[in-house]
């Protein structure tokens, strides 16, 4: 089978696609939501004297489909209520004045001298996204911005993803409010249409995915951002890492997300995430002198690396074997979703579990053993590793009935093995980057 199916519908949303005013969620219909953005909103006020506008963006899990993105692969992420906040304000000057409520530090730049290269430090991620910004011709204009964010760092559940994306939407937003000239049918336009903002949140993803390739140093793919950008209440989504197509799966109300932290930090900023990607792109090279249509692995079959295959180091092999296996089971997995055949899902998320320990070697003792005390429970249909691997967390697909026991039995099971105790979230699928909370003059205009 050659690997340019084509998943109809999708949802076309090809770079350039501008966001109407139904795609915009204002996100504070959460009671609880609504009062971390307030104090978000007074912590901003003590620091910088004015109001903000508050915006965020959520981690993510993935189902299945790993390291398939960065091999034009598909992948079955969906955003989880994990979220970096970014609460803004514009400055007179060309100041971005930068407070991390996580790291208690603030640091200053000047958006007409950007750092040419990285720091190693938590605003890499914030600069990298304004330079590429900048670079699409974005005006930016001066800013005071806190960050806060509750996504487990190092628990790769896409912290960083989560926070370019929250920047990124943020600045967007107020340069394109801010750029426009305050005529008086300017401000007849903003009232009747406050919130129709024109984000491209393809565009945007694939501009942040651009700032940890090029500037944090990390050759990522688009998997995490996209979904920060697009993640829907209640859905995964099955995407064409390629195209960028993608398809809403709803997930079954009474399955809860049960993501599990083995507790071992994870940063795809080291070298060995890197060094997949380098794997995976020589047995590309090596495999398109004899099939000279393929430009990455999601164009090689299994029948492809049969014959071929033997031309690879044993590694190379295995790396690719991994990806071309871990493309056909996310779409047999989207698959048996749609038809509620949950037990297949299941299977296929255990197979993606044994392919990436085996062949791809990315898991680790602790994530084999919190996979083996999550398959073992009652009602988990399936379970993994989930994320870059090298630790982080597994995720398992738990009947809701069943997850108290669930976790009481994951988290014995893992403490008497490692000493160590895990953290255990039960999460449904939420939605992707928006603003969260008024100022109070915004709040005004909305009402009208
Ligand atoms: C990390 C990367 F950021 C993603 O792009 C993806 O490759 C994932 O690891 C592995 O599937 O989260």
């Amino acid at each position: 089978m050659r690997r340019d199916i084509k998943v109809v519908p999708f949802y076309r949303m090809p770079f350039g696609t501008l966001l109407t005013v139904t795609d915009h969620r204002m996100q504070n219909m959460n009671p609880a939501v609504e009062g971390q953005a307030q104090a978000l909103e007074q912590r901003f006020a003590r620091l910088f004297g004015e109001s903000p506008r508050i915006y965020q963006a959520p981690g993510r899990v993935n189902l299945i489909g790993e390291h398939t993105d960065y091999n034009d692969g598909f992948v079955m992420p969906a955003a989880i209520g994990f979220y970096t906040r970014v609460a803004v304000a514009p400055r007179p000057d060309r100041k971005l004045v930068i407070h991390s409520e996580n790291y208690s530090e603030q640091v200053e730049f000047d958006l007409d001298g950007l750092p040419a290269t990285r720091a190693g430090h938590w605003s890499d991620y914030v600069i990298g996204v304004v330079k590429m910004l900048v670079r699409s011709g974005k005006q930016l204009r001066g800013a005071n911005l806190l960050v806060d964010g509750n996504v487990p760092l190092g628990a790769g559940l896409s912290s960083s993803a989560s926070l370019e994306v929250a920047v990124g939407y943020a600045l967007l937003d107020l340069a394109d409010r801010a750029i426009e000239p305050p005529t008086l049918e300017r401000i007849k336009i903003d009232r009747i249409k406050i919130d129709r903002i024109k984000i491209d949140r393809t565009g945007l993803a694939l501009l942040c995915q651009q700032a940890e390739n090029e500037f944090v140093g990390a050759r990522c793919g688009i998997m995490d951002q996209f979904v920060s950008s697009h993640g829907k209440h209640g859905q995964a989504l099955l995407l064409d890492c390629r195209s960028l197509e993608y398809r809403q799966l709803p997930l079954p109300p009474d399955v809860a997300l049960a993501i599990c932290n083995t507790m071992v930090k994870h940063s795809i900023a080291k070298g060995e995430y890197n060094q997949r990607r380098a794997e995976c792109e020589t047995g590309v090279r090596t495999l398109s002198k004899h099939l000279p249509q393929v430009r990455a692995l999601r164009d090689v079959t299994v029948e492809d690396l049969e014959t071929y295959g033997q031309e690879l180091p044993d590694v190379v092999m295995r790396r690719c074997r991994h990806v071309i296996g871990e493309n056909d089971r996310v779409l047999q997995a989207a698959a048996a979703l749609e038809r509620g055949d949950l037990q297949a899902v299941g299977s296929l998320m255990l197979e993606s579990h044994r392919s990436l320990r085996d062949d791809f070697e990315v898991s680790c003792a602790e994530l084999d053993l919190m996979v083996e005390l999550a398959g073992r429970a009652e009602g988990v249909y399936g379970t993994r590793m989930t994320g870059g691997g090298f630790g982080g967390c597994t995720i398992a697909l738990v009947q809701s009935g069943c997850v108290e026991a669930f976790e009481r039995k994951v988290r014995e099971g893992y403490e008497r093995s490692t000493g160590c105790q895990p953290e255990i979230y039960i999460c449904a699928a939420a939605d992707g980057v928006g603003q969260v909370a008024a100022t109070s003059a915004e709040k005004w205009v909305r009402s009208e």
